[in-house]
């Protein structure tokens, strides 16, 4: 394990200001240099009215949502303003784009914001969830924000799923999805993972337990950070993350860790909005006999045929099809 010593500058100045902020925020204290901060911050998390926030300078302090501002989210640039109470959250900046998910009532639930791409994270345990990473796909799509595959636990892959993953390895790098394999526990893969994130803001997404918090502790430094400082220890012994948080990479980037999901949910969409999510569709498409064809159940449609001839990935086809009658 690497130590805290040997790493790279703005370690420690980090691993500081967390600390500071946690002891701060346990004893109720509040920071009494706040009369110059900066007038605006990035948000690293989000406790329930709290944030804590990063200046300019790289300072990181704790904020209150000022009553009535817009809830902030992780990757937000927000509005700072100095009280005697310290810093306040005053504002909220425009979002470049936001990643939802959709709550129990189908409705978007925004969990961080201000992204480069999305990073799915699949496992062979627990295996992913049927239509789970188109799932996912189709929502990158519908807000405008790229994606990428990781499959970790490479370890872990029984022979039965070797073809599995594989097929989905072609066919979604076939799609111009950059597909990556790690092992978190062995360290492998984590070069590749470390030039995917090396550029931008990334959140690494996807069920709970497949080793997302295990894959950005080994990005970072000063590991315990993930686990401990930010986790929670289930009874199984376990550190199941309670909050997305945004961690900066010695090797440039940033990173966001996110709570695991069981099934990623998407809002309600149409038939259309989903069939966006599956570029491979638009060319097809045109040869459907009806302009509105939503590819599930209309006559002479020209997906259908598509996948039917091999032109287009059949699980795809039929995962949209799924989707479609889920949603
Ligand atoms: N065998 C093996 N185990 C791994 C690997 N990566 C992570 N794990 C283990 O998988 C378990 C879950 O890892 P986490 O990193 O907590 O998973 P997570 O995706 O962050 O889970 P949530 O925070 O609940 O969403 C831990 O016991 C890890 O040690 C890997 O590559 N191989
Ligand atoms: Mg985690
Ligand atoms: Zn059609």
């Amino acid at each position: 394990m690497r130590s805290n010593a040997e790493g790279p500058k703005g370690t420690t100045r980090r691993r500081a200001g967390l600390v500071k902020w946690g002891m701060a925020h346990a004893q109720g204290q509040d920071d009494d240099d706040r009369s110059d901060a900066p007038s605006t911050g990035l948000v690293l998390a989000r406790y329930g009215r709290s944030c804590l926030i990063e200046t300019a300078d790289g300072a990181r302090s704790e904020a209150k949502l000022r009553k009535r501002a817009r809830a902030a989210v992780c990757g937000d640039r927000v509005v700072l303003e100095a009280t005697n109470d310290g810093a306040v959250v005053a504002d909220v900046l425009p979002r470049r784009n936001e990643f939802p998910r959709a709550d129990r009532q189908g409705r978007k639930q925004v969990i961080a914001a201000n992204l480069d791409r999305v990073v799915v994270v699949i496992a062979p345990q627990p295996e992913p969830t049927r239509d789970l990473v188109n799932r996912y796909l189709v929502a990158c799509h519908a807000v405008g924000v790229d994606a990428a595959v990781c499959l970790n636990k490479t370890d872990r892959i029984s022979d039965d799923q070797q073809n599995d993953f594989e097929e989905l390895a072609h066919v979604l790098s076939k799609l111009g999805y950059p597909f990556i394999r790690t092992c978190a526990k062995q360290e492998d893969g984590i070069e590749a993972l470390e030039t995917l994130v090396r550029e931008g803001v990334h959140i690494l997404v996807g069920q709970s337990g497949v080793g997302k918090s295990s894959l950005v502790d080994r990005l970072l430094p000063d590991r315990e950070l993930v686990t401990s400082a930010l986790s929670k220890t289930t009874g199984k012994g376990r550190h199941t993350t309670t909050r997305t948080t945004l961690y900066d990479l010695p090797g440039g980037g940033r990173i966001m860790d996110s709570p695991g999901v069981w099934e990623y949910g998407i809002w309600k969409m149409t038939p259309h909005e989903i069939a966006e999510g599956f570029p491979e569709f638009g060319e097809a498409a045109q040869h459907c006999r009806f302009a509105n064809c939503t590819h599930c159940v209309e006559p002479g449609c020209g997906v259908r045929a598509a996948a039917e001839e091999g032109r287009i990935a059949m699980s795809r086809f039929e995962s949209f099809q799924r989707i479609v009658r889920s949603a």
